[in-house]
């Protein structure tokens, strides 16, 4: 049998860049849709920052076999909402995922396809278990880039359909300073 050959690789834990990962990179307009407030969408996209980055390594989609990807969301807001990632069932619904927090500060959204959601806060140490049929998005609610590695089974797949529609049950607000997870209006 051909085996695999093993790999260690370095994360950067200043800037999150795994180097020879794969670099994807999100920007304010590749999120049109996401945001609650429209009006300050549209105003700060006369600038378009980068809202997120991923540096993925990853494996032919084949049970069994496993993906790791760090994630470096920016620190910023539209209207009162912290930036966040764009959110993802898994296409193989059924898949877990393990992500551990590496620098910054947020947490993560979690929601069953009933739309039942979960807050869980994230500093550098926490690990965070994303069970079998959780939606799950990270947001950024401090003020620095929030870093952390995720760890999910190669033929896990991303499916982003509905939360591209409704976004989740709740949305992660700054309220005079506070973070407040609240009712998302659009629900
Ligand atoms: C983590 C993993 C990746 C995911 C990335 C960004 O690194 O869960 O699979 O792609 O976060 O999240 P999203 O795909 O929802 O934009
Ligand atoms: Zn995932």
């Amino acid at each position: 049998m051909e085996y695999k050959r093993p790999f260690g690789v370095k994360i950067d834990l200043e800037t999150g860049v795994i180097p020879g990962a794969k670099r994807i990179v999100r920007k304010l307009s590749d999120m049109r849709g996401y945001f609650v407030d429209e009006e300050a969408y549209e105003k700060l996209l006369r600038e378009d920052p980068v809202v997120y980055e991923v540096y993925a390594i990853e494996q032919e989609e084949r049970e069994g076999d496993l993906n790791f990807a760090t994630t470096v969301l920016y620190p910023g807001k539209v209207g009162k909402e912290f930036f966040f990632t764009k959110g993802h069932y898994h296409a193989k619904a059924d898949r877990a995922e393990i992500y551990y927090a590496l620098k910054g500060k947020g947490g993560m959204l979690l929601q069953t396809p009933e739309g039942e959601a979960e807050w869980i806060p994230m500093e550098p140490g926490t690990v965070v278990y994303v069970p079998p049929y959780w939606a799950h998005r990270t947001v950024n609610t401090g003020g620095e880039p929030f870093v952390f590695l995720a760890i999910y089974p190669a033929d896990a797949g991303h499916d982003y359909g509905s939360i591209k529609e409704k976004g989740f049950s709740k949305i992660v607000i700054d309220e005079g300073g506070e973070v407040k997870i609240v009712d998302n209006p659009r629900w």
